[in-house]
């Protein structure tokens, strides 16, 4: 019914809890400062990604690309296997460009599914879910609109109520595991894992740890997209909380460090000032040279993903990596 749709997809108008806000107040008054990547994907920051995903120095959507391609009939004989019906969940669908090239494998092959993208931008759903509708009217598709954490929640009460048996398989691809704190990442897929039933399957793309001049690159290229997407937080902070950030006074700086395998984000004050922020009615002060932590990007070895499983309930059942071995997609079975 409409009251449940609205239920669900509350506009921006509704008042309560604003994530944005509280990050902001949280993350600038303490020392470092941070804010956290998940606000990077308003309309703007998901374009920008998109633009990203395609620069010569971002390998990581064209390896995983060449993975799924490559393996999409080993990976839908394994969801598929012993004749259940597939509930494909993907975790940050984005565009799921690379994910059709499973959903048209699974189509082909005739295999009984249902594809619910969760992602929590709003306008990158819409566009996936249009492509999918003109491209296949028929298929099952049920978007939602949230965060992990309620994508999650929702997992947990609704195996019940399918006639025929279903395997659950969660889709957490492009690295987005690796925007996460190691901490994060544990408790993440446990959580996963709590939810899930024996059989049931999750698929993680994950960045390996290579030389890290290619990995530095991937985050600081060379047109400036990177750049424009870190700067595009502030330029979001500016529109919805009243802010004055002078987008030309911040700039982007990028690390990798090889022996945490971590490549970190800041937006740096090119100059001693004070930004205020209208709606939560504060005066940061940043001096010359300071940073604000945005990003995390964590790269992987196979021991540590190893290890995630044990960790979590899981067994790795498979392990898919690209020509250059860039990239993993990695199965586990609870
Ligand atoms: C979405 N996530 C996996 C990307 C990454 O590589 O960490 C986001 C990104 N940040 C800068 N470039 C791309």
């Amino acid at each position: 019914s409409d009251n449940k749709a609205s239920a669900e997809h509350p506009s921006p108008q509704t008042p309560g809890p604003n994530p944005l806000a509280d990050e902001v107040r949280a993350g600038l008054t303490q020392t470092p400062k941070r804010l956290s990547s998940r606000f990077f994907y308003d309309a703007e920051g998901s374009r920008i990604f998109q633009e990203i995903m395609h620069a010569p120095e971002y390998y990581l959507t064209r390896s995983e690309y060449e993975i799924l391609d490559t393996h999409k009939s080993d990976l839908v004989t394994l969801f598929a296997a012993g004749g259940y019906e597939v509930d494909l969940i993907e975790l940050g669908a984005g565009d799921g460009l690379k994910t059709k090239l499973l959903l048209e494998h699974l189509w082909e092959n005739q295999v009984a599914f249902r594809y619910v993208p969760v992602d929590i931008s709003e306008d990158a759903l819409e566009g996936l879910v249009g492509t999918l509708r003109r491209q296949w009217p028929s298929m099952t598709v049920r978007p939602q609109h949230s965060d992990y954490f309620t994508a999650l929640e929702r997992l947990s009460g609704e195996t019940h109520r399918h006639q025929t048996p279903t395997r659950r398989v969660v889709l957490f691809l492009g690295s987005n595991i690796g925007n996460f704190t190691r901490t994060e990442t544990v408790t993440f897929y446990q959580n996963i894992s709590s939810r899930l039933l024996p059989g049931d399957l999750v698929l993680t793309g994950v960045d390996l740890q290579k030389h890290p001049a290619v990995i530095h690159a991937a985050y600081n290229d060379r047109q400036g997209l990177t750049r424009a997407f870190n700067l595009n937080l502030l330029r979001r902070i500016n529109r919805e909380l009243d802010a004055n950030f002078d987008l030309s006074a911040f700039g982007h700086y990028e690390t990798y460090d090889p022996e945490s395998g971590e490549a970190r984000s800041y937006l740096v004050s090119e100059k001693a000032q004070q930004v205020q922020i209208r709606a939560l009615n504060i005066t940061v002060p940043f001096a010359y040279g300071e940073v604000i932590h945005t990003e995390i990007s964590r790269k992987f070895t196979r021991a540590q993903i190893e290890q995630l499983a044990t960790d979590t309930g899981f067994v790795l059942t498979d392990w898919f990596t690209d020509c250059k071995a860039y990239f993993a997609d990695v199965v586990f079975q609870k």
